[in-house]
């Protein structure tokens, strides 16, 4: 059986890495691909950031690779994602030998709860200068994220599992969120840390070698793995997918980038290793092996782009890492 994979570059720097990605996928596999338009230049033409046409793609796909979002990223991405009825958002952030990080040690993998809190989109303006949002968690979602998140931890082998929250301020729907990874996790037997995201925050900044898996409420999540970014190198480096029952989606964790986008100087990393994940996805367990040793191989010795410190096109790096499969 040939896999449909649904590609859809959208803004800036998604046109550079997306086709990349394409490129190496099309090294290791024998996918049928099929291309789609979405973000701010179709909403300039078309008036509509994410056609139905791409929407229902998605959904018929056995899975998306999607690039970046621009200013129309609630239009866009957050559909896609419901598209594929993703619940969980796996970003993995860890370090490369070869490339020069603020904290070498760092193995995170962010399990970032993806349908609600303050990205379920309820906003408005109430009266002239007052603006509400409101930030939906439900016991549902919350235990499903963290039985995922458990789950993940036992199976690739972390024994630090820490749950990022503010239920000192946010008493009612962090108080909820709390109680479910509670309630999973005696269910499960699994042992964690509750973390208030604030301290979270510096703490993975001083010492992330002291956390494995963290799961968050979604905007947590959002924030702190591109925090974690910052410790390895960057967000060129971050790939993610965004996981449901039967379906899938996979994009890097960086965004349209438009300072550098149109240059060619993208790193793709962050989309080719997500492309990784998305092999894996689809039982391609060897060939997504291959590909992030390729990828590691590429980091290690270069040919590197400018955010790691090297002069190489988006391009050069591709080849690399064709070369290297
Ligand atoms: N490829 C990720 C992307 O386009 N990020 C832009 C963005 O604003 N993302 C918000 C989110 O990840 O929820």
């Amino acid at each position: 059986m040939t896999e449909t994979v649904l590609v859809v570059p959208g803004d800036g720097i998604g046109q550079e890495v997306v086709p990349a990605t394409v490129e190496v996928l099309e090294a290791v596999a024998d996918f049928e691909f099929v291309e789609a338009e979405a973000g701010d230049h179709v909403k300039e033409e078309t008036g509509e950031a994410l056609p139905e046409e791409t929407r229902r793609l998605a959904t018929e796909a056995d899975a998306t690779l999607f690039g970046a979002a621009g200013e129309t990223a609630a239009d866009v991405i957050l559909p896609l994602r419901q598209a594929v009825e993703s619940f969980a958002n796996i970003r993995p952030a860890r370090a490369y030998p070869g490339v020069d990080a603020l904290r070498p040690e760092t193995d995170l993998v962010f399990v970032r709860e993806n349908t609600e809190g303050v990205y379920k989109g309820i906003e408005s303006e109430i009266d002239e200068g007052v603006t509400t949002l409101t930030r939906v968690i439900t016991e549902d979602a919350s235990r499903r994220i963290a039985d995922y998140g458990f789950e993940y931890a036992a199976e690739n082998g972390y024994d630090d599992v820490t749950v990022a929250h503010k239920a000192n301020v946010m008493r009612v729907t962090d108080g909820q969120f709390l109680d479910a990874v509670e309630a999973v996790a005696e269910e499960r037997s699994a042992d964690y840390e509750e973390a208030l995201m604030d301290a979270l925050a510096m703490h993975l900044l001083l010492t992330p070698e002291d956390y494995g898996v963290v799961i968050c409420p979604n905007l947590a999540g959002d924030m702190l793995s591109d925090l974690a970014a910052g410790l390895v190198g960057g967000l060129g480096l971050l790939p993610s997918a965004n996981v449901g029952e039967d379906n899938a989606l996979f994009e890097p964790v960086h965004g349209s980038a438009p300072d550098i986008a149109g240059q060619g100087v993208a790193n793709p990393a962050a989309t080719i290793l997500s492309g990784a994940m998305l092999l894996e996805h689809l039982d391609y367990d060897e060939e997504a092996a291959d590909v992030r040793s390729a990828v590691e191989s590429v980091l290690a010795d270069g040919p590197r782009t400018p955010d790691l410190g090297g002069s190489a096109s988006t391009e050069d790096v591709t080849a690399a890492i064709v070369d290297r499969l």
